[in-house]
């Protein structure tokens, strides 16, 4: 049985084909049009899946935004054009004429590095620092969705009452501070207009303004997981995203948590899956509910 898994975040779509060992084949990638057309997301989609047609026997995707049903409806418009009731679910299954699992990009992360953590720990909660923050909590051994497919979505936790208004609506949040946009957001002079990638490579040859962005993003990050231990009693954070597995974030993450009372420490790892644990969750997660 191969599983067509599908990622779908606030700035790229990855694709690839996932087999019975649970190898990824054919990985691909494009960028997300990230536009309010529901069209453009339809036509990415369409672009995504023709490579993959007569190989795979179902399909299961992850993607940014609440996730309830089947459908699609951006928390933070920003990240995704403002995308609203996208009826995810039904294009695909459409679009392939296969059946379609979905659930939320950072539920399927968290998923699948419970699975490769499940023998050490049965709490544990994924984070991923990308385009957005989003998160995934597994609680005794079950990841939480929640009655409306919500839980998880730590980005959305207040960090500042007077931080930078978050594209959700909210005040301060974590994500309007240390996600990939964020940082991004917060450049100013000779930094102005370059993406996260761009800045973490500034920071790297001793940009201080750039350290400075990374900084800030790491911090609030740190204080995410001491309230996430608070809260949760979590085992281990597992750390994922592009911006999550960028060189030397997560030593700075563990470096500031490290100052906090013993009782927040918590251990932290870079995700096993790296930039493929949403893909490898999704194709987990219809396993489970053999789809
Ligand atoms: P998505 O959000 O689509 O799942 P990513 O996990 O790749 O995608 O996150 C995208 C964000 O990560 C963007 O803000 C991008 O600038 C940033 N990014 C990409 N590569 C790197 C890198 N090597 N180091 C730091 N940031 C990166
Ligand atoms: C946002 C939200 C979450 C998502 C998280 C990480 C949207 C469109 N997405 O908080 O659902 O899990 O970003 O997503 O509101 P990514 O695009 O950074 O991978
Ligand atoms: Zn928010």
């Amino acid at each position: 049985m191969n599983t067509l898994a599908i990622d779908i975040g606030g700035t790229k779509l990855a694709a690839a084909l996932i087999n019975a060992q649970h190898e990824v084949l054919q990985r691909m990638e494009i960028p997300n049009p990230s536009n309010a057309m529901p069209e453009a997301l339809k036509q990415a989609l369409a672009e995504l899946v023709e490579p993959y047609q007569g190989k795979a026997q179902r399909v299961a995707i992850a993607s940014t935004g609440i996730i309830d049903k089947g459908i699609l409806t951006a928390l933070n418009p920003d990240n995704l054009g403002g995308l609203n009731q996208f009826p995810l679910q039904a294009t695909v299954e459409n679009l392939t004429g296969l059946p379609c699992v979905v659930l939320n990009d950072a539920q399927a992360a968290a998923w699948a590095e419970y699975c490769y953590l499940s023998t050490q720990f049965k709490h544990i909660t994924f984070i991923t620092v990308s385009t957005g923050v989003g998160g995934g909590i597994v609680v005794n051994g079950e990841l939480l969705t929640g009655p409306r497919a919500f839980a998880g979505h730590i980005g959305h936790i207040q960090a500042d009452p007077n931080g930078p208004r978050c594209g959700c609506g909210r005040v301060g949040c974590i994500e309007a501070i240390a996600s990939g946009r964020a940082i991004a957001a917060g450049a100013l002079q000779d930094l102005e207009g370059k993406n996260a990638r761009e800045i973490f490579a500034e920071a790297q040859s001793g940009h201080s303004q750039a350290q400075q962005l990374v900084a800030r993003s790491a911090q609030a990050i740190c204080q995410l997981i001491a309230n996430l231990k608070a809260l949760l009693d979590t085992e281990c954070i597992v750390l994922g995203g592009s911006v999550g597995l960028a060189q030397g974030y997560r030593q700075q993450v563990e470096q500031h948590l490290s100052t906090l009372p013993a009782a927040f420490h918590v251990p932290i790892y870079s995700a096993h899956y790296q930039h493929d644990a949403g893909l490898m969750g999704a194709a987990l997660w219809s396993e489970h509910y053999a789809v």
